[in-house]
């Protein structure tokens, strides 16, 4: 272990490619801990971490283990993870009374950006981002993943967001935020499980060079906020907008019968959609999460080429 950060600890391996300005990809722990079910968050996890090295990057999955941010993971600390009862959701507000009461965490895309941009991480592959629920007129609820892309330098690969938020709010508030959202090699913003949304892409690249280019004009700019790099999951693992929609209306309309709300609904919707499509969903979004882990290495190398 390494201690020439204070606040957090790395593995060698993340602290070596970080002093020699390798390319270093961050991995967030609530999609393992909260977003998928055991054992395949663990396989998930694990392998995502094999596809950023054989694309030459160093993966470094975040989590709060005893009450210390990490910054890499030993193959201990991802089955912990994924099997603990006791791994509470830990968004950025969270952080110090994980590390008060030296608990564990599972760090969402808004506290493992925090945390990644801290030891100067600049990428981080996820599956979704948070955004505006469906009803944030009444409920406010707003993830602050978006408030962390307002303010901090790190660029999101992911599939976009699940239609189980209001997606065009979602893109109206990273607008307002300033925040760039770019597509990876389609004019449509995508919904998760499938490329389409509806919503065109805001800014179009293809391929991680053209990405790569965008978050470099960004750094020369001084821009300070993040980047939504969003990528299609691939055709042949989609799930259809209307076959997926019809189980997203339902997965609401069970948690809204149940009471769900604040940071337990993303993590109720998203187990009851395991469900009600008997894994099928599962499975896309471990595909999506694999084709992420690929790009997001081949923009972390390009950065630093
Ligand atoms: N969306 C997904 N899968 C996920 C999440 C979001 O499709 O696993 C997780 C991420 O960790 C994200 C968090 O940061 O849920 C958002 O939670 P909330 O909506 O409570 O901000
Ligand atoms: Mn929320």
């Amino acid at each position: 272990m390494n201690d020439s950060y204070p606040t957090v600890v790395l593995t060698d391996e993340v602290a070596d490619a970080l002093a020699e300005r390798r390319p270093v990809v961050a991995l967030e722990s609530t999609i393992i801990s909260h977003g998928m079910p055991y054992p395949d968050n663990v396989a998930m996890a694990t392998e995502v971490e094999g596809i950023v090295r054989a694309h030459g990057a160093v993966p470094a999955t975040i989590a709060v283990l005893d009450g210390k941010p990490r910054i890499g993971l030993s193959p201990e600390g991802l089955e912990l993870l994924g099997s603990h009862p006791d791994v509470s959701k830990v968004s950025v507000r969270d952080l110090p009374y994980v590390v008060a009461r030296g608990a564990h965490g599972a760090t969402t895309v808004a506290s493992t950006m925090r945390l990644a941009s801290m030891v100067g991480i600049q990428v981080f592959v996820t599956g979704g981002l948070g955004g505006v629920h469906r009803g944030a007129q009444q409920s406010f609820d707003i993830s602050a993943d978006l408030n962390e892309l307002a303010r901090t330098p790190v660029v999101v690969v992911c599939a976009g967001v699940k239609s189980i938020l209001d997606i065009g709010l979602t893109l109206e508030t990273l607008e307002t935020f300033g925040v760039p959202v770019l597509v990876e090699g389609s004019d449509e913003f995508p919904s998760f499980y499938s490329r389409s949304s509806g919503f065109a892409a805001p800014m179009r690249v293809d391929g991680p060079a053209e990405a790569a280019a965008v978050v470099r004009a960004h750094t020369v700019l001084g821009l300070t906020g993040g980047i939504v790099l969003a990528h299609p999951i691939p055709v042949e693992d989609e799930i259809p907008a209307d076959e997926i929609g019809a189980v997203i209306t339902r997965a609401l309309a069970d948690m809204d019968a149940l009471g769900i709300t604040g940071k337990d609904a993303t993590p109720y919707l998203l187990g009851r959609i395991v469900e009600l499509t008997g894994g099928a969903s599962l499975t896309a979004n471990i595909a999506l999460v694999r084709a992420n882990a690929r790009l997001g290495a081949e923009v972390a190398v390009s950065l630093v080429s």
